[in-house]
């Protein structure tokens, strides 16, 4: 039986505290052994309609676990979506604030904007590509609000697919001067190259990735309006970082973007 509207709204409440005042909490299905992926989904919408109540503003959308890397990391096997705020934005070489994180971890993503509104069911890749602008480089701080980073879908999906903060670069490409599929990423943590990919890590190809999430916005009836930053995973596994931590992800044909913790 699906979970109450009372319920679900304290359920987002729980992780939106867990977030301000970066602490962990027991994954949802642990307190609701019954709590399926759509109640996952229901959560992680109260969540977004309360941190908006709050004054924070939508600046785009994510889809998550679309790369095998990031699947086996987290031991999960299906790809999800979730929202990004204007508060979790950080701008290309710039600081993150330690204190306003948990357990942080960095991954490389390849980011479209869209200039057509993008509607599934039935979305497919030809659709997707027709509808972008351009594609840009970035990367998502992810910040699990459970214990060890750990979880099973229905819990990361309620929790906005850990999403935390998200650089983004400046070189902006458009995606029919570019494969895509073959373009490189790698990623130096203070210096030193810790992980390497190609956009195919992304469902085949990063534009994939936006025709998902049409379709399964679809499911909600919702669309992705024209205009829509959209990340579309990450290429590599997830890095942790630490205060003093400096990250540069290297693209090919996109340029660089770093990032400093402190
Ligand atoms: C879930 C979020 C995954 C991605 O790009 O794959 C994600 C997690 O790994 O905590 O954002
Ligand atoms: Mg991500």
């Amino acid at each position: 039986m699906p979970l109450s509207t009372p319920r679900i709204v304290e359920l987002a409440r729980r992780l939106e505290s867990a977030a301000l005042e970066r602490r962990t909490e027991r994954k949802l299905t642990d307190a609701e052994p019954d709590f399926t992926l759509s109640d996952g989904y229901e959560v992680q919408w109260a969540l977004r309609n309360l941190r908006i109540t709050a004054g924070a503003r939508l600046s785009g959308l994510k889809m998550g676990l679309t790369s095998r890397a990031k699947m086996k990391q987290m031991g999960v096997d299906s790809p999800i979506y979730g929202f990004l705020l204007d508060e979790f934005y950080v701008p290309a070489d710039s600081q993150i604030a330690m204190s306003g994180l948990i357990h942080p971890r960095v991954e490389p993503e390849i980011a479209l904007v869209t200039n057509r509104d993008l509607r599934g069911p039935g979305c497919t890749i030809a659709n997707a590509l027709a509808a972008i602008d351009f594609a840009v480089p970035a990367m998502e701080i992810i910040d699990s609000r459970y214990t060890d980073f750990k979880f099973d879908l229905p819990s990361v999906v309620a929790d906005n697919g850990s999403s935390a903060r998200y650089v983004v670069g400046t070189t902006a490409r458009r995606v029919r001067d570019l494969d895509l599929r073959t373009l490189g990423v790698v990623v130096e943590k203070n210096g030193e190259a810790v992980s390497f990919g190609a956009g195919a890590a992304v469902l085949g190809h990063p534009v994939s990735s936006l025709a998902m999430l049409a379709n399964l916005l679809a499911l909600r009836e919702q669309i992705i309006p024209a205009g829509t930053y959209v990340m579309t995973g990450g290429i590599t596994e997830a890095i942790k970082a630490q205060a003093g931590d400096h990250f540069v992800a290297r693209f090919q044909d996109l340029g660089s973007l770093s990032t400093r913790f402190v």
